[in-house]
């Protein structure tokens, strides 16, 4: 499939060109007194982090092609300004909230988190955003609700992949209720001090570092308490190569590859590949929340 490559503005247009010297000191010292450096958070990882360049020009994103280089040539035309969030289900303060609204007040925090794909790659990331626990607080979580489930945008004229079925639309996530409230997962909002590229998921996606990539859902609109596990998309589409769960685990492997091993992008080519990590290294804050839990049944 082709899809059309659209510049953005600023692709094409130097911001400094459209400011005199003056308005360029007073920019500068703006952002330093607004925006103190972010303090390095205890959740980092040490890794080197991936590079901008590598961070978001090799994307799984199928609404915009399921080509690693598609969602970095064709996400530029995504609106995400006004961006609406529908919370619902078994919450005390549903509603369709601005996303400036919904996470206002939530502190952002810095997180260079280690991230590894399904497909067996992995790569280094350094994140902004907030804890999911602060926002499910805010919003107050009802006793019945055991399942947080997530949507993205649905909105063809934008997400030309949406035109096609590969998979079912709109695309889905779930978490259950003590996985979202760990201090681990966070809503990413932006990506080495930018605001999240739209390939990446702008204005606001997922990010839980101790399960497969494909948990990471991006482009959130739509965000559900329930007492039932919700469906997701990978799991809809093929429920015996990818479970609720897809938590890392070398152990078990994907029906048609092993997951012992991954490949680091930007590593070089004669790097090797590397061992993949029970929980993908965070087995200290995440496995009690499986113990007694099969992880091949349920993986
Ligand atoms: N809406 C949506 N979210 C998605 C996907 C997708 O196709 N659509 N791909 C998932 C997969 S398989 C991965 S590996 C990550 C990739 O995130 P990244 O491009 O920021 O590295 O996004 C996940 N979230
Ligand atoms: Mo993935």
């Amino acid at each position: 499939m082709t899809f059309k490559t659209t510049l953005r503005w600023s692709d094409v247009t130097p911001h400094s060109a459209y400011l005199n010297r003056r308005q360029i000191m007073a920019a500068a010292a703006a952002a330093v007194v607004a925006r103190p450096a972010l303090a390095k958070s205890k959740y980092s990882t040490d890794d080197a982090p991936n590079t901008y360049e590598q961070i978001t020009t090799y994307n799984n994103y199928y609404e915009f092609g399921v080509g690693k280089e598609d969602p970095s040539a064709n996400a530029g035309d995504l609106k995400t300004s006004p961006w609406k969030v529908k919370v619902d289900g078994m919450v005390d303060k549903p509603g369709d909230y601005d996303l400036g609204d919904l996470i206002s007040g939530l502190p952002i925090e810095e997180r260079i988190y280690r991230f590894r794909c399904v497909e067996a790659w992995s790569m280094i990331i350094p994140w902004q955003g907030f804890q999911l626990s602060g926002l499910l607080d805010k919003l107050g979580v009802q006793p019945s609700a055991k399942y947080v489930a997530f949507e993205t945008l649905l909105r063809p004229s934008e997400m030309p992949g949406q035109k096609q079925s590969i998979l079912e639309w709109p695309y889905r996530e779930g978490l259950r209720l003590d996985e979202a409230m760990n201090p681990l997962t966070l809503m990413a909002t932006g990506l080495y001090d930018k605001p999240l590229p739209n390939q990446n998921g702008a204005p606001i996606r997922l990010v839980v570092p101790w399960k497969y990539g494909f948990k990471g859902v991006k482009a959130i609109v739509r965000i559900t308490l329930t007492d039932k596990m919700p469906p997701t998309t990978w799991n809809m589409m093929a429920s015996n190569e990818y479970g609720f769960y897809a938590n890392v685990n070398p152990d078990v492997d994907h029906p048609r590859w092993s997951q012992a091993s991954e490949r680091r992008i930007g590593a070089g080519l004669f790097a090797g590949r590397q061992d993949t990590l029970m929980f993908n290294g965070y087995g200290d804050e995440v496995a009690s929340l499986y113990a007694g839990m099969d992880l091949r049944a349920n993986f």
